[in-house]
């Protein structure tokens, strides 16, 4: 699909109109809602400890910053870093030579239109591959799993970047390996630019790694020896691994220097299957903030928010201006408490992982910390006054992107739920590679509607190849309705996605253009980012006739 295409069906006129229909739905609050100011001084006492500087992208080393086209090969490999203070921990990395310097899983940093000739030399014992998760590339070139690189052997990767401006980022994709693999080191990040996002950074006077931060949000668990832990039982290996201890670009219990100026932060959540329900909090309060873009790059104009949920995959682009904020007292970046709503089966999920992992890692890892949904600080962030004077303000608009139009006839019903033989299912299916599920023509302009069964869990689902609209949520759970808007969306519901959460007893209808350049039959997969459900059959193949 050409650049042209895709912004003539992502600015068709469709009968939403984002900044009419949306008018103050998201009024801000002086504490998140459900929480008394107590609370919220609480959270922010957790981070009394928090010392270690967060790591940032520098220019060589782990998540060192290099532009896309400016190596030939990347290694799959085992290393040792230091995650935690003054111990080795091995980890599976991304490693590239460019410049004669040495990357660790590379930012990597791409303009629309670059081409990226790649390649991938898996150095482990196991098979893997590489998925550019957002890029809408062909199937081969998409790393999707359906072809995988053994241990020893190669791949070459070539395509353009036709993607909007945003964090993507990559990860490993080979069907069995996947959560452990990610969960072990494979991850990292890769930016696009456009036009849009140079326009915001001028703007805004916006440097990465300074004032504008990537947050990869994880959590892992570590043995006395700094050896990262996975051991799910068989019920995590089914509802999904949640480590107790959380890190931000893997450092744990961190702090970040901040200038009272406009910061943006760049997230991601890296995680096997824990979300997060984000805000920043000063002194008993949330401080608001504004949602400025989302998987798929920027939003029309920012919308002001004082919360968000953020789920496995998803990435979301968040402006802060600490201007708002009080000068010499910390503001704390936190995980608000909510239900994790683990109630496959009839059920507690929840319950069931928390005793289970309190008798996996014992007394060193109170069970309790591991609880998806619990009030977790992530970072304390320290402000300073603007070193250079700083009068810059938000600007009205971001992007030209356009309410999503909705494409006519049936929507094709993806049923989301499980068997009682310890399987995620799509339509009553079990992913298999060798089987293609469903097909679409090419160029057609689809609505699916994703619902998910009453008693379940929520599942962040993800599309290969296509970014795609949220059009209606119907059916949100008690805490999801008071965030959202018109047609139950949610702020970050505006945006182009190509990961999608949808709760229990939910019904999202998307609109998918699977309109591609490429020729011939394309194959990809449609499945479930919390990573063990994928691997528990939450995945489907699908194919787009040319
Ligand atoms: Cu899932």
């Amino acid at each position: 699909m050409s650049i042209y295409s895709r912004r003539q069906f992502l600015g068709g006129m469709g009968a939403l109109g984002a900044a009419a229909a949306y008018p103050g739905a998201w009024a801000t609050s002086a504490t998140p809602s459900g929480l008394s100011t107590d609370e919220v001084l609480g959270l922010e006492a957790q981070t009394t400890g928090f010392s270690n500087p967060l790591r940032l992208p520098g220019t060589s080393g782990l998540f060192g910053v290099l532009p896309a086209t400016d190596f030939k090969e990347v290694h799959v490999v085992r290393s040792e870093i230091e995650v935690l203070p003054g111990q080795r921990t091995p980890v599976l990395a991304y490693a590239v030579e460019s410049g004669g310097k040495t990357f660790l899983n590379p930012a990597l940093l791409a303009r629309q239109g670059d081409q990226m000739r790649v390649k991938l030399v898996n150095r482990i014992d196991q098979p893997t591959v590489i998925h550019w998760h957002g890029l809408s590339v062909d199937s081969r070139n998409d790393g999707n799993g359906l072809h995988v690189v053994a241990p020893g052997q190669q791949m070459e990767y070539a395509f353009t970047v036709r993607d909007r401006s945003s964090m993507y980022w990559y990860h490993p994709h080979a069907h069995g390996m996947i959560p452990q693999q990610a969960y072990h080191g494979l991850a990292s990040l890769l930016f696009v630019e456009d036009d849009d996002e140079a326009a915001l950074r001028k703007e805004l006077a916006l440097a990465l790694g300074e004032s504008e931060i990537p947050l990869v949000l994880q959590d892992k668990e570590f043995d006395a020896q700094g050896r990262l832990q996975y051991t799910p039982s068989p019920a995590q290996s089914f509802g999904g691994w949640v480590g107790s201890r959380l890190m931000v670009n893997l450092t744990e219990r961190p702090v970040l220097k901040a200038e009272r100026r406009i910061v943006r932060f760049r997230l991601l959540n890296g995680s096997n299957a824990r979300s997060y329900r984000l805000a920043f909090l000063q002194q008993g309060r949330a401080l608001g903030f504004y949602l400025a873009g989302t998987d798929g790059g920027l939003l029309a104009q920012p919308v002001r928010i004082d919360q968000t949920f953020l789920s496995p995959g998803q990435r979301l682009d968040v402006l802060v201006d600490f201007r708002e904020a009080q000068a010499g007292r910390p503001v704390t970046m936190a995980s608000l408490p909510f239900d994790p709503m683990h109630q496959e089966g009839g059920h507690d999920m929840g319950a069931m992982d928390h005793s289970q992992h309190g008798a996996v890692h014992g007394a060193a890892a109170p069970a309790a910390m591991a609880m998806e949904g619990d009030a977790r600080a992530l970072m304390r962030i320290d402000l300073a006054p603007s070193g250079t004077p700083y009068d810059r303000r938000l600007p009205a608009r971001l992007s030209s992107l356009a309410a999503p139009l909705e494409p006519g006839g049936t929507p094709r019903r993806m049923r989301l739920g499980h068997d009682d033989q310890g399987h995620w299912t799509i339509n009553g299916g079990v992913f298999d590679h060798a089987t293609v599920a469903l097909t679409v023509q090419r160029g057609a302009r689809a609505t699916w509607l994703i619902e998910n069964a009453e008693r379940s869990m929520p599942h962040p689902m993800h599309l290969h190849g296509f970014s795609f609209r949220v059009l209606e949520r119907l059916g949100s759970p008690d805490q999801i309705r008071p965030l959202a808007g018109a047609r139950g969306l949610l702020p970050q519901d505006l945006g182009v996605v190509d990961t999608l959460q949808v709760w229990p007893g939910e019904s999202v209808k998307v609109a998918i253009d699977f309109s591609h350049p490429h020729s011939g039959d394309q194959d990809y997969v449609f499945h479930c980012h919390t990573l063990e459900h994928a691997e528990a059959g939450m995945m489907l193949r699908y194919q787009v006739k040319a």
